[in-house]
């Protein structure tokens, strides 16, 4: 038996990290991944090059330092699910590919970012999770959370192509999208919990992990 690996997505300040925190104490032995993890030293790069514009990176760099950011943890979050402890990530693959097919598309430009299977092919490998939530949410919602508009990606432009972008590349099995306009942080806690309820998502499983291929 193993824990479940649970996935909330969404666009910058959709309100992924609160959630994470409300699931995270409603399931007991349950830990939080957040992705980028800054903390490492992969991480303290991508925190750079997410808060200071003069650090500049070319794309295809970046990518793969979120990529290579995600395989620093996955031994230990493997070894947690084993144990039987259910992990909640706050972000994973699904962001890789849509912030960065976004930029190729927002510069107009064909080259490897513009190649979903190219920005796909670093992550195979990686677990999958059982149960992916996408937290989706007007963007004059989004532009007048808390803090938006600090970092890189905070731009409405930009964050309307990704949304559109998560869209077309999340898988159909395994996914809910959560219409969050309007909703408060209580009544979207209450939404994700009764989805987790049903599918049994807070109960441990004989499922083998499965990866991506
Ligand atoms: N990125 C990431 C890539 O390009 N490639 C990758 O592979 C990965 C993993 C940083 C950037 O990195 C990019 C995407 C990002 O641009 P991040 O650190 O996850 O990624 O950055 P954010 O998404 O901006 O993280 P935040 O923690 O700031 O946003 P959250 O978690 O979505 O939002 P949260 O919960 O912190 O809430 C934001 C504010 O809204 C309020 C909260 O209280 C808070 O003030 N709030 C609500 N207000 C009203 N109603 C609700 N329902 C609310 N829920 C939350």
């Amino acid at each position: 038996m193993r824990g479940q690996l649970i996935l909330i997505e969404g666009l910058d300040r959709s309100g992924k990290s609160t959630q994470s925190v409300k699931l995270h104490e409603s399931i007991k032995d349950s830990f939080i991944v957040k992705f980028p993890d800054r903390s490492t030293r992969i991480g303290s790069i991508i925190n750079e090059y997410l808060t200071n514009e003069d650090f500049k990176l070319p794309d295809q760099s970046i990518h793969l330092l979120f990529s290579a950011n995600r395989w620093e943890v996955i031994q230990d979050m493997i070894d947690k699910l084993n144990n039987g402890h259910t992990i909640i990530l706050d972000r994973y693959i699904y962001s890789g590919i849509s912030y960065s097919l976004s930029k190729s598309q927002l510069s107009n430009t064909k080259n490897e970012m513009s190649d979903v299977d190219w920005l796909y092919s670093p992550d195979k490998g990686l677990p999958k999770p059982d149960l992916t939530l996408f937290l989706s949410l007007e963007l004059d919602q989004i532009n007048s959370r808390a803090e938006f508009g600090e970092e890189r990606y905070e731009k409405t432009e930009f964050q309307k192509i990704v949304k559109s972008n998560f869209l077309k590349i999340l898988p159909q099995e395994g996914v809910k999208i959560l219409n969050v306009n309007d909703k408060s942080i209580e009544e979207v806690q209450k939404m994700i919990w009764e989805i987790i309820e049903q599918g049994d998502y807070n109960k441990l499983t004989n499922n083998p992990i499965s990866y991506f291929t």
